[in-house]
């Protein structure tokens, strides 16, 4: 019984090195892809009366994780207008305190965004995010 266990070894082995290369060779490949344009980006913002902050921040075309904190004492949103003027609730709303999260594919240009609740962004509540080729 051990003798025939132990002679058992070596394939078990063989298959488990052809199992590695073959996973070796998978994630080189997702590696590659993960270099180009499927490249994921982190955006912090923080929302406050009556600002975002930083006032512009820039990522690659690929997703793009907003996390918007908001550090103020009222509710926030966070707005994106998208090429040809069209508008993008990203988040509807931000509770005080609460930091949501929110990912988004864009190809690259100037996206103007702010907080579309009456008067916040005249108040100074607008940012920019260039995305990058
Ligand atoms: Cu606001």
């Amino acid at each position: 019984m051990i003798g025939s266990s132990i002679d058992r070894w070596p394939a078990r082995w063989r298959i488990v090195a052809v199992v590695s290369a073959v996973l070796l060779a998978f994630g080189a490949v997702l590696a590659l892809a993960d270099s180009g344009r499927n490249s994921s980006f982190s955006v912090g913002l923080i929302a406050r009366e009556f600002l975002f902050e930083p006032k512009e921040v820039t990522a690659g075309t690929g997703e793009i994780a907003f996390f918007v904190k908001n550090q103020g004492a009222i509710e926030h949103n966070l707005v994106l207008v998208a090429a040809g003027g069209k508008t993008v609730t990203l988040i509807s709303i931000i509770e005080p305190g609460q930091t949501m999260r929110v990912t988004v594919s864009l190809p690259p240009g100037l996206y103007p965004l702010y907080c579309s609740l009456p008067g916040h962004k005249d108040a100074g509540m607008a940012a920019t995010l260039r995305v990058t080729p």
